[in-house]
């Protein structure tokens, strides 16, 4: 290995035998990287219109000095990587060539596996083999130390919050290894919004564990990026340059390679240097890089700029021409020194302009198409013989007694070493914590939040207490004078690891109590109001410090960091084994704001709570225009939308306890809806009373009738509702408590009740959050007509009749709750035809009225999962101004709205006519009827279905 170590100078490493053995070591990285993109897209089992394969060779190829030095030199197996997307094939090979594809035990894959997994760019697994995603991915053998990728502009931001949660975790005392954070972007992806919505903010939390690296080539996916040089002052880098440093980031150019430098030194060649620099436009320069023949390279720079035509004409053809294309972020020295450099930079983090060419060793080089195109199969043969390979060694390591060879595997064991050591930390932190979280038994199933005084409290209320509370016990030491209650203790652990975040909303979301005198985070300063004497108090103190007690971290206006931010935080857990749990409130309508950094939060697994509240048009007094809740179905993640605040606090303390206990694979994404609008708690107790099953010493054949029922109760027998004792309160909540975590409750319940008729006069009502005040009204109103209106209360339209419902094929909805589709039968009345050979019935089925706060979308597929006519009633139209009463009208979300939509669904059930033949009925009455004449059952066609083994049985890996 030489002189050459991960730690190396720039010294070091320009020694002329260890930059040619880094570039030897690159060289077979790009044919590696090209040779994979190339066999990806000539796969044998290819068919008639698939979609094309793709991969970025000249992408690839842009990056790879860049994605070397880190691999090869720079970085340690502590760090983390967030690369552009399309280079991701070059972070593979330079892991091949590293021996650093992994099992999950972390022992190497074979040689002829890994072989194997090179073939497998973009392929679907056959046999369980090893393959890569397009783009970094968790599913990858290489994943370790790298964020995923696929979408530009967010991994580069989840790296800078990674980084800050580093140093929350080290200021909390935490065991957390010493790691950097890179990201490499393109020059187009670093006009991303999100990437800039994250700028100052990483340079004012003196983020100096964090260095970008801009792959400045000039090119994007369309063509050559054409900047306004005139306009803007500048080529694109300069306005870059200047950007970062107006914005509190150090900036280091890598633009010249060693050809280029020799020139600039030789007589005159500072004006070589500055005809570069500074007079020649990016696309001009693009232009110059697409000449194949240097003469005439050499006569348009003289026909175009007169002031070099000296210096030019005094040089050869073929030096100016290796000059022009001689770009720093090839030169692998040139890079490692301004990584180094970079790590210098303590309080600021550190951008590197790595000045490239797309294509790079590549016939496609600079050329504006290049952004996907695929080397063809002569280019392929001409890499490979350059690599000394033969036509059937594709892929290739050096041998292990070669300089490169033995250079490969010292530096991929010692990654190795690191990326073991890493995972022991985390299983030391994860048992470590495990243990104290049970120091004081089990987690209670609420926090034990008093609602006594508490007059129309609302939901988003609720969150500011129970967030109120965990941040007293945090910060309360157990053994103080002020000890926590036995009830408190559990609650130690995970509070102390409850870290909150806003985008300007913590105080209007309810988290004052968090946030007050707890901001966490540079810049520390003086607390002048209180110097001066003009604190309010009544007001949060946001002055920031970096006290242990300290767990808000406080945003401006941007809900993309943020949403970044809780995602980042909520990987500690996975990474290091040191359980953070990020919980972010955010005015719900701007969740969409940030919808690809959730997106992001989601496929990568992080465990986090987001709260969107307030939420739909409920709050339309305050916020018209923001009155809309969408939609969100993404893997791994769980929606929440309590109604009662104790609902929330159940929700939330279950949310902690999967967090803590790593409870909550497929659901680590929480998502809960908060509303302002205040309701009667009482309510909860009293409609819940009414229920047989939470009535005293009633038996099977007891059949309860309604205080109110329009006959007066006078139901044969049955028993006045109102005047039964009921169970305790704490038995009734508990298993209501276990149902709001199910997904659904019934808040009222007729089925025991007399008079009763399914088919006739019954219908259920789903209703979630705030409107089912008008789902109640309505079910007081419909009984008043005799009819009976279930009301079943949505908690989590996810489990309910979402993704995770549809994992156990709707479980709760059709067998807990006995939301079914049987179809109740009769004669039709008047005028239903009965003849010898045929008999028409009605057929009724119990329909559903379902009303929500929001999109269609979020509750309209329960009458097609259960098989019986739905009418939904949600936000289908801009909201106005207005108290909820008028909105929920406005909206046809009201308890007439109710009404009408049962009436409705009531009547078009009935509309259903069975027309039975007489062999039927002779078989229902126990007669044969010829075996030949009966088409095959679905049981025959699907027996799996019929002994209970759903599709989804299959293997999805
Ligand atoms: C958010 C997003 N938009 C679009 C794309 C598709 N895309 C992938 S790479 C690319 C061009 C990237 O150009 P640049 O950032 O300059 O990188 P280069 O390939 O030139 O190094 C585009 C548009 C994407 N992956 N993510």
């Amino acid at each position: 290995m030489g002189k050459i170590s991960d730690k190396a100078s720039s010294d070091k490493v320009s020694k002329d035998l260890s930059k040619d053995l880094l570039d030897s070591i690159c060289s077979r990285v790009h044919y590696l990287t090209t040779q994979m993109i190339y066999q990806a897209n000539h796969r044998a089992d290819k068919e008639k219109g698939d979609p094309k394969v793709g991969g970025h060779p000249a992408a690839c190829a842009s990056s790879l000095h860049i994605v070397g030095a880190l691999h090869l030199v720079v970085k340690s197996g502590f760090d983390y990587i967030a690369n552009k997307p399309h280079a991701a094939p070059a972070d593979h090979a330079f892991n091949y060539i590293l021996d650093l594809f992994l099992k999950e035990d972390l022992s190497r894959l074979s040689l002829s596996e890994a072989n194997q997994a090179m073939l497998g760019l973009r392929a679907f697994p056959k046999a369980g083999e090893y393959v890569f995603q397009s783009y970094h991915s968790a599913y990858d053998c290489d994943h370790h130390g790298f964020l995923p990728s696929g979408t530009v502009g967010i991994p580069p931001v989840n790296a800078g919050y990674m980084a800050h949660a580093y140093t929350f975790c080290r200021e909390h005392g935490y065991e957390v290894p010493d790691a950097h954070f890179w990201s490499i972007l393109g020059d187009s992806e670093f006009r991303e919004g999100s990437v800039f919505e994250a700028i100052p903010d990483f340079a004012e939390r003196e983020i100096g564990n964090l260095t970008w690296i801009v792959d400045y080539n000039r090119q994007s996916l369309d063509g050559h990026r054409i900047t306004n040089k005139d306009i803007m002052s500048g080529t694109d880098d300069k306005r870059i340059e200047r950007t970062m440093i107006a914005n509190g980031w150090e900036v280091i150019q890598v633009r010249h390679g060693k050809k280029r430098e020799a020139l600039f030194s030789s007589p005159g060649g500072q004006v070589f240097k500055k005809f570069i620099e500074d007079e020649l436009q990016d696309y001009e320069l693009q232009a110059l890089l697409m000449l194949e023949n240097p003469e005439q390279l050499k006569k348009f720079i003289i026909q175009e700029h007169a002031q070099i035509k000296k210096f030019v004409e005094a040089i050869d053809a073929q030096m100016l021409f290796d000059a022009i294309h001689d770009f720093g972020g090839h030169d692998i020295t040139a890079l490692v020194a301004a990584m180094e450099k970079s790590k210098e930079s303590k309080r600021k983090p550190s951008l590197i302009i790595a000045h490239t060419l797309k294509g790079w060793g590549l016939r496609s080089a600079a050329s504006p198409g290049n952004h996907s195109s695929v080397p063809d199969e002569d280019e392929m043969k001409d890499l490979q013989k350059n690599q000394g390979l033969k036509d059937d060694q594709l892929f290739a390591r050096f041998a292990a007694h070669s300089a490169a060879g033995k250079y490969c595997i010292e530096r991929g064991n010692k990654i190795l070493n690191d990326i073991q050591a890493e995972a022991k930390l985390r299983e030391k932190n994860r048992s470590f914590f495990e243990k104290r979280l049970h120091e004081f038994g089990d987690l209670p199933t609420s926090l034990g939040i008093n609602l006594k005084m508490a007059s129309y409290p609302h939901t988003q209320w609720m969150l500011g207490q129970c967030t109120a509370k965990l941040t007293r016990i945090a910060n309360t030491k157990l053994n103080s004078d002020k000890a926590l209650a036995v009830d408190e203790k559990p609650w130690k652990l995970p509070s102390e690891f409850l870290v909150s975040m806003a985008p300007d909303v913590g105080t209007s979301t309810n988290l004052n109590p968090s946030m007050d005198g707890k901001i966490f985070g540079a810049n520390v300063l003086p607390d002048y109001e209180a110097e001066f004497g003009v604190k309010d108090k009544k007001l949060p103190n946001l002055v920031p410090s970096e006290d242990q007690s300290h767990r808000f971290i406080r945003f401006e206006i941007a809900e993309g960091n943020v949403t970044s931010c809780v995602g980042s935080y909520g990987q500690i857990r996975h990474q290091l084994g040191i359980p953070i749990l990020p919980l972010m409130t955010v005015y719900d309508f701007f969740v969409k704001r940030a919808h690809d950094q959730f997106f992001y939060n989601l496929y990568w697994k992080s465990s986090f709570i987001l709260v969107g509240t307030p939420s739909g048009v409920t709050l339309s007094p305050e916020g018209a225009q923001h009155g809309w809740k969408s939609d969100f179905q993404i893997p791994n993640q769980i929606t929440w939308e309590p109604l009662f605040c104790l609902e929330l606090e159940w929700i939330l303390a279950d949310a902690i306890k999967r967090h803590f206990t790593y409870d909550n694979d497929g659901r680590s994404g929480v998502f809960i809806r908060g509303v302002t609008r205040g309701i009667d708690q009482k309510l909860f107790a009293n409609l819940l009373k009414r229920q047989k099953r939470f009535k005293l010493g009633l038996d099977a054949s007891s059949r309860l009738a309604p205080k109110t029922h329009p006959t007066g109760g006078d139901l044969g027998g049955a028993l006045d509702e109102s005047t039964l004792e009921n169970i305790p309160d704490s038995e009734m909540f508990e298993q209501i408590r276990q149902e709001v975590l199910m997904g659904a409750y019934y808040l009222i319940d007729y089925r025991s009740y007399a008079g009763y008729e399914p088919g006739d006069n019954v219908l259920n009502i789903f209703s979630m959050g705030s409107v089912t005040t008008e789902a109640i009204r309505a079910s007081e109103a419909l009984l008043e007509r005799g009819i009976y209106a279930n009301v079943i209360v949505v908690t989590s339209p996810d489990l309910l009749a979402g993704n995770l419902a549809q994992q156990n094929d709707y479980a709760h909805l059709r067998k807990h709750l006995g939301v079914e589709a049987s179809l109740h039968l009769n004669p039709i009345p008047n005028g239903g035809s009965v003849s010898a050979e045929i008999m028409t019935l009605a057929g009724r089925r119990v329909p559903i009225v379902s009303v929500h706060d929001g999109e269609p979308g979020l509750l309209d597929n329960l009458g097609s999962i259960v098989g019986v006519r739905q009418e939904c009633l949600a936000v289908r139209k801009h909201s106005k101004c207005g108290r909820p009463d008028d909105i929920y009208r406005y909206h046809h979300l009201d308890a007439e709205a109710i009404v009408e939509a049962s009436g409705k669904v009531l009547s078009e059930t009935a509309l259903e006519q069975i027309k039975l033949g007489t062999n039927v009925l002779r078989e229902v009455a126990g007669q044969s009827t010829s075996p030949t004449s009966r088409a095959q059952t679905w049981q025959e066609l699907w027996p799996q279905m019929s002994q209970g083994t759903s599709g989804h049985a299959r293997d999805d890996h």
